[in-house]
């Protein structure tokens, strides 16, 4: 047992962070501090489910295994697995399930996060597939099983605090990785270090930190994280405030598309006069891509396409900016909108309730004032 969270030291160089909880140790970016194309160590956002574990004193001695339905069992230490498997670099969003939760009315049970539960840094690592081709998979094998090495919310040892899983063919893309450097560094201890997955536009549950294990089922997986309402979704929609017992779901597999604003700052206030307004954001769609984004200022009456810079590669988000032209001095309330490929867009208001609050993505809205507050 631990006697004490390391929350502070934890959380160090982290001020820019807004606090959701402090056992487990959870930490959302404001939106306006997701202006950088790469979000930098210091504005990633933090989730945790446990407590935290012992941090390593050599990271490329850390072993993991991967076991179960496989015909060669590989136990490797981080060494090895940087030796043996070829680097891969991309740039990818990382987000919580729970994202957008606090929108939903009434309120869902879990941590409320705004639109900060989310970043996009440059991982590096080697392919999950790589590693699992290595060790031969069995026709038998259907489902990934993940396992860390937290103690769990009550500071023991012998239950995980998460373990999740996924879909095999979702563990053999290219772009699912087993990470040990984030923005170039070695990857910090509190997101995971030295060993975490990135499963990328799938919820962030799924990317383990702290890797231990990694178990090949011939079933799906039923760690906590997997069974009752836990990452699921109704199949048939509910009405808001219902408990859910009994209803049938699904896994929550691919995230919703969503858009932030990142410029203005909610509040922001120009000089009077100002004609323009540039804003900025990023926008991504969980397994699909985005299309458009689009802004309005007056409610949605008028929509102005956003300019979107291409992503570096799948899964990495689109920055995009769009000058906004004002009909005189005022009040404003800005909304983004971003739409999949697949032309589904963010809604006004949080929608698809469920019990738990797993992808709500409502659109963000930031007000701003031109010239002098009334
Ligand atoms: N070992 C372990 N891995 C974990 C978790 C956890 O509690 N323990 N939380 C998951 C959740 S819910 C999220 S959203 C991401 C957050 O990663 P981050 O803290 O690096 O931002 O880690 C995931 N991996
Ligand atoms: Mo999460």
């Amino acid at each position: 047992m631990q006697d004490k969270p390391r929350t502070d030291a934890a959380l160090a160089g982290k001020e820019d962070l807004s606090p959701l909880g402090e056992v487990p140790l959870v930490a959302e970016t404001p939106e306006e501090f997701l202006d950088d194309e790469t979000t930098p160590l210091s504005r990633f956002f933090v989730r945790n489910n446990g407590l935290l574990p012992e941090p390593a004193e050599n990271a490329e001695a850390w072993t993991f295994t991967v076991d179960g339905e496989v015909e060669r069992p590989l136990h490797l230490t981080l060494a090895e697995l940087k030796k043996r498997f070829s680097h891969k670099t991309f740039r990818m969003v990382l987000e919580c399930g729970g994202n957008g939760r606090s929108f939903l009315e009434p309120k869902a049970e879990g941590n409320p996060w705004t639109h900060g539960g989310v970043g996009c840094a440059e991982w590096t690592g080697v392919s999950l597939g790589d590693v699992l081709r290595e060790a031969g998979l069995t026709e038998a094998a259907l489902f990934t099983g993940h396992f860390g090495a937290d103690p769990d919310k009550t500071g023991s040892f012998e239950r995980q605090a998460m373990s999740r899983g996924v879909p095999i063919a979702k563990a053999l893309e290219d772009h699912t990785l087993l990470v040990w450097a984030m923005n170039g560094e070695p990857l910090p201890f509190i997101h995971g270090g030295p060993l975490r997955l990135v499963v990328p536009g799938w919820p962030g549950s799924l990317s383990q930190k702290w890797l231990k294990r990694i178990w090949i089922r011939d079933r799906e997986h039923d760690g906590p994280g997997m069974t009752g309402l836990s990452y699921r979704l109704p199949v048939h929609p509910l009405p808001p405030g219902s408990d859910g017992q009994g209803v049938e779901t699904r896994i929550l597999e691919s995230m919703p598309v969503r858009s932030i604003v990142t410029a203005p700052a909610d509040g922001s206030c120009y000089p009077e006069g100002t004609q323009t307004v540039e804003v900025r954001g990023a926008a991504w769609a969980g397994d699909e891509t985005v299309a458009r984004v689009d802004v309005t200022a007056d409610g949605g009456a008028t929509w102005t396409a956003a300019d979107m810079q291409p992503p570096r590669n799948r899964y990495d988000w689109v920055r995009w900016r769009v000058s906004l032209t004002l009909p005189g001095d005022g009040f404003y309330e800005i909304f983004a909108r971003a739409t999949d490929a697949q032309g589904r867009a963010q809604p006004f208001r949080a929608a698809h309730w469920n019990p738990n609050g797993y992808g709500c993505n409502v659109m963000h809205r930031v007000a701003i004032t031109v010239g002098p507050e009334v």
